[in-house]
């Protein structure tokens, strides 16, 4: 069973203006590493390079012993084995997964948690089978609200105790693209990434495609679990219940050019034309152009865009920037959709660093 009304008896915390980045911060950063940007560059991201999000520890699942159980307000529970999930229809979808945290620690002040900067990205072929044909052999009760996933991680957060457990709508839940996915890029799921089997949510923040597979549960009633009511929300303050945090905005991130100073990170190129690129994409709607600003956002530099993917994946661009005087510069990329919907180029504060997709800034040196 799930339970619910999980009230925090501790608040999620913001940085003091001047506080850097701590020991607690850097436990998290770790464990959870993200995409080099360089890796940009692959359609699909290499194993191992594809970002890493894991709340509590990885479990040990044993695959042989591993059963599903879809029950709750369904007319009939199923139990599904790892042989069974494998036997119904076979579907690949090439997805581009973000974590919803991505961009947090360039949060001013900083919500402290697991600070990534713009790196929390990956895309992969994720094979699994659908699971709306399974939640309509179950029978979902005419009067269910929502379908909780619940994983075999566990732990606490703020004070409380719980399995990773998030719930989708059931219109979201049944969703054509939803799967379970059982193979990441043609190999069965390593443990990091939810072996044996977890949820793909396509065009959703990385919170909604629970790892490791436990149970799946209808409910009649919203859904009240701490990931849902309390972790994954836009608020700006403690007290403010806050929007949840569903679809990924849309983003475009550079290829950062030339070579890196292992310090600073700050890259160094040689005057000229200098080929900029990178990918863009985006959970509403679709990314209908790339720009990049090199004199602070005074004039943009329009990009062209590659070949259109599947619905899921991310896009390439590219333009060539003609980097003739010498000095430094920022540069700022940013990704409008066909909902006109552009990356700020100032913060969208929030109290929990949820969703920020303020346009990505490279330092460069060109000499
Ligand atoms: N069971 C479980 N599922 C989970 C998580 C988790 O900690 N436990 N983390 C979520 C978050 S916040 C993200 S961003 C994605 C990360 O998926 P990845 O590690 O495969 O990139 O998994 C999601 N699914
Ligand atoms: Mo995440």
């Amino acid at each position: 069973m799930t339970s619910t009304s999980e009230r925090p008896d501790e608040l999620a915390r913001v940085a003091a203006p001047d506080e850097g980045i701590s020991v607690d911060e850097l436990k998290l950063a770790a464990r959870n590493h993200g995409m080099p940007l360089e890796a940009l560059r692959y359609d699909l991201t290499p194993p191992g390079l594809h970002y890493l999000l894991v709340h509590y520890d990885i479990p040990y699942v044993d695959p042989a012993s591993w059963r599903l159980s879809i029950g709750g307000a369904v007319e009939r529970r199923i139990e599904l084995d790892l042989d069974a999930v494998r036997a119904r229809p076979r579907v690949t979808h090439t997805v581009t997964l973000e974590c919803a945290g991505n961009g947090r620690a360039r949060f001013l002040p900083r919500p402290i948690s697991q600070p990534w900067l713009d790196e929390a990205i990956g895309t992969a072929e994720w094979t699994g089978t659908p699971l709306a044909p399974i939640l309509a052999e179950a029978g979902i009760a005419p009067d269910a609200v929502d379908v909780v996933f619940t994983g075999h991680d566990h732990g606490t957060e703020r004070g409380v105790e719980q399995d990773y457990a998030r719930a989708l709508s059931v219109a979201d839940a049944t969703a054509d693209d939803v799967l379970l996915a059982y193979e990441m890029n043609g190999a069965p799921l390593p443990p990091q990434h939810g072996a044996p089997v977890r949820l793909i949510a396509p065009g959703w923040y990385g919170m909604a495609h629970v790892k490791w597979l436990r149970d799946i549960e209808v409910v009649r009633k919203q859904f009240t679990g701490f990931q849902n009511a309390t972790a994954y929300r836009l608020k700006q303050d403690a007290d403010d219940p806050g929007e949840p945090v569903t679809r990924i905005r849309p983003k475009a991130l550079v290829v950062p050019p030339g070579f890196p100073d292992f310090q600073t990170r700050r890259r160094i190129v040689e005057a000229g034309d200098v080929p900029l690129f990178g990918r863009t994409w985006s959970g509403t709607g679709t990314v209908t152009r790339v720009e990049v600003s090199t004199d602070g956002g005074a004039s943009w530099l329009e990009a062209e865009l590659g070949p259109r993917p599947g619905p899921y994946a991310w896009r390439s661009w590219r333009l060539t920037w003609q980097a003739d005087a010498r000095g430094d510069y920022e540069l700022c990329v940013r990704a409008t959709n066909d909902r006109g919907e552009t990356q700020p180029v100032d913060q969208p504060w929030n109290r929990q660093g949820m969703a920020n997709n303020m346009a990505q800034r490279v330092d460069v040196t060109v000499r």
